[in-house]
């Protein structure tokens, strides 16, 4: 068994464990050359899976590199999609594409995201990147086998750290009473999550007993030892009756000294400097060529930003953040604003926060963190959202006040039926944090960039969402939302730096906009514009309005500037941070007093325009008022790995394409002062 030719069957390439055992440790090298040139990833999981992926890819499954669809191949399908390089290179040592192109990996439009996609690769079986789905995707492909009376086998890789989603054991479950003896998981057992030790986040032991009384044959390896990991894999594809996992003992950042079995090297890539010192450990100094790899991940980064600055929209000036002398602003996340608040209010004994092991990141640990004694009410839950969710219902119907956070692609979207019945429908007091929201999550790719999340939020009765505009909004609307707001909530925030535009006396009002305007050029952006309290603003007769939230107030900012400068226009602009319930009065108002709105969004256009436009067209006091519309954000795709200002240029998110639309819409409103309507006949 091994690489074939799929047209007479012939194995064409057939490695020794000697081999393998070389072979995996090049393997190794090159991921971290990938990881420096990329400069993010995991580090720790692609090292401790090398050996496996090595014996997997270059001696147990049957495939064929020139024929990569082959219907009789074996399928393996990587749950844990964070080890998305330990795949590309299994794929590239096989000869499905060169292994020099590993030094594209997250870089924008490459095939090699920073979670796997299938329909970019070649080899990649399915996309991934959402803990805890893979093994339910190999049991349908193993059913599929089954009654196309095939005989492929179908690999699934997991961490230990996932068998925490339940989703697993509804799988595991499916595949005994299926009897898919076509089917081996293969759990990385490295001991190690984002939040620490498994057992400290959330046990998941004794697995071998698990997997036996669901009904599974089990054998438990070393995952270093080649002969072990060859034998197991081997024996477990011959077939056992009944599926069959491989219990990999593992250590994380196998290989190299300081990256071996420590936490922090989960999801970092390393330094230049680094990647020296790991190459030398590894004893491949001379055998890769990581000079040359680098240079080639310089290129492509250098043709991406001329294409990328190629497409911008262009003005007399050049306007980006804090490319000129005036204008200057200061960044930060937002999700900061969120950890600070945590940490100001979780003395409030009320206060519960639920963890789900990506707690550092999103800042929710700040509520523990230089406190403690509060450690008593920061409930460690691991990776699983639903059960969460539903957990944090039930702490707040005794009376507590629990918060819980994570990528708002599985804050949000992962647990919807259990945010929709065990708590909205409940209207419990949960307070939800989906961070990571937009594209500008950067290289992590599209699995990890929620761009539909607020679309379900705000259709969910009893539920509030605000999307803060800096950290210092965040700050206050968590300080609200936590303590004095009662009911459902639902807080947003970004991965990135950005702008902050607000000031500790900046208004915030929950479900009251703030108007915004331009009054002047000062060496300090925010200082440019004045804020008010949007029932507090009088008419100024602006030419145009922009809607913002969240970083996206900061770009439309940017925009009254740009359109200010280069073509005179006065622009009012509605930071709209609380969507629900949305400010009726202050979207009325700049319809009727301006007669150009433009919404913008890092999301899927529609869950701020088609709120705006449902107000918009439902008032009978705008009946007979002509109002032009449109709305900027991501247009109905998925997001794509990159670095985040180029996501926010990629996916035409920026001020400039405010601005853009805005001169669109300008002569747009000249033209129907002045001339009759558009025929429909030219639509
Ligand atoms: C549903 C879901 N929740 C959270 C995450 C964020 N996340 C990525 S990797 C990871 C830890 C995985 O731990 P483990 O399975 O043990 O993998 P390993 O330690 O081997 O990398 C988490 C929580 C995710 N990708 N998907």
């Amino acid at each position: 068994m091994a690489i074939k030719d799929s047209s007479t069957g012939n194995v064409t390439q057939d490695y020794s464990i000697d081999q393998l055992i070389d072979t995996a440790t090049l393997m190794r090298g090159y991921d971290l050359v990938a990881l420096c040139a990329a400069g993010s990833g995991h580090a720790g999981g692609t090292l401790s899976i090398m050996d496996i992926a090595a014996a997997l890819y270059l001696r147990v499954a049957d495939h064929d590199p020139k024929n990569a669809a082959w219907p009789e191949r074996d399928r393996i399908v990587w749950s844990t999609g964070h080890k998305a390089p330990s795949l590309y290179l299994g794929l590239a040592f096989a000869g499905f594409c060169p292994v020099e192109d590993l030094a594209l990996l997250r870089k924008l439009w490459s095939p090699y995201q920073g979670h796997p996609h299938w329909l970019k690769l070649p080899g990649i079986e399915v996309s991934t990147g959402s803990l805890g789905q893979g093994l339910s995707i190999a049991v349908g492909v193993a059913l599929a086998g089954k009654l196309a009376g095939k005989n492929y086998r179908t690999f699934c890789i997991m961490g230990d750290g996932e068998q925490q989603e339940g989703q697993i054991w509804e799988a595991v479950m499916e595949a005994a009473h299926h009897k898919l003896d076509n089917l081996v998981g293969i759990v990385d057992v490295n001991r190690l999550q984002i939040d620490g030790r498994v057992s400290d986040v959330m046990n998941v032991e004794p697995l071998e007993e698990k997997y036996r009384s669901f009904g599974w044959e089990v054998l438990h390896i070393n995952g270093h030892d080649m002969q072990q990991v060859v034998a197991a894999l081997e024996r477990a594809k011959a077939g056992f009756g009944k599926p069959v996992v491989i219990l990999a003992d593992t250590v994380k950042g196998k290989g190299v000294s300081f990256m071996e079995d420590l936490a922090g090297w989960h999801g970092k890539a390393p330094s230049f400097e680094e990647l020296r010192k790991a190459l030398v450990e590894l004893g491949l100094e001379e055998r890769i060529p990581y000079q040359k790899l680098l240079d080639i991940a310089k290129f492509y980064q250098a043709e991406v930003d001329r294409r990328l600055d190629a497409k911008m929209p262009k003005f007399n000036h050049n306007y980006w953040w804090n490319c000129n002398e005036t204008m200057k602003v200061k960044m930060e996340p937002t999700r900061k604003g969120f950890g600070q608040s945590l940490a100001k209010n979780g003395d409030d004994e009320r206060v519960v926060c639920l963890g789900l092991d990506i707690s550092g990141s999103i800042t929710i640990s700040d509520f523990y963190a230089s406190k403690p004694e509060r450690k008593r009410r920061w409930i460690s839950m691991g990776i699983a959202e639903q059960s969460a969710t539903s957990a944090a219902a039930g702490l707040a119907k005794e009376g507590l006040l629990p918060v819980l956070g994570t990528y708002a692609t599985f804050a949000a979207a992962r647990n919807l039926d259990q945010i929709r019945t065990s708590v909205c429908y409940g209207n419990f007091n949960v307070l939800i944090a989906g961070a990571h929201g937009g594209v500008s999550v950067g290289p992590d790719g599209a699995t990890h960039q929620a761009l539909e999340d607020l679309f379900a939020m705000c259709g969910l009765p009893n539920m509030s969402v605000v999307v803060p505009c800096d950290a210092i909004e965040t700050r206050k609307a968590t300080d609200y939302l936590l303590l004095r707001h009662e009911g459902p909530k639902y807080v947003r925030f970004a991965r990135e730096a950005t702008p902050i535009v607000t000031t500790e006396e900046t208004p915030f009002e929950f479900g009251h906009a703030n108007v915004i305007r331009l009054r002047r050029e000062s060496p300090n952006f925010v200082e440019a514009f004045d804020t008010v309290l949007s029932r507090h603003h009088r008419n100024e007769r602006e030419d145009l309005t922009i809607i913002a939230c969240g970083p996206m107030v900061p770009e439309a900012m940017r925009a009254a500037w740009i359109l200010k400068k280069d073509f005179g226009y006065e622009t009012r602009i509605l930071n709209l941070h609380t969507l629900k319930p949305i400010d009726l009065a202050a979207v009325l108002h700049a319809a009727r007093e301006t007669g150009v709105i433009i919404t913008a969004e890092e999301h899927q256009i529609g869950a701020l325009a088609w709120r705006v436009s449902s107000i918009l067209t439902e008032s009978p006091l705008l009946y007979g008022v002509p109002v032009i519309t449109g709305a900027i954000g991501v247009q109905d795709r998925f997001g794509d790995s990159g670095a985040p200002w180029e996501l926010i240029k990629e996916f035409e998110v920026s001020a400039e394409h405010i601005a853009h639309k805005a001169v669109e819409l300008m002569g747009a409103k000249k033209t129907t002062h002045e001339a009759e309507p558009a025929s429909f006949a030219k639509l």
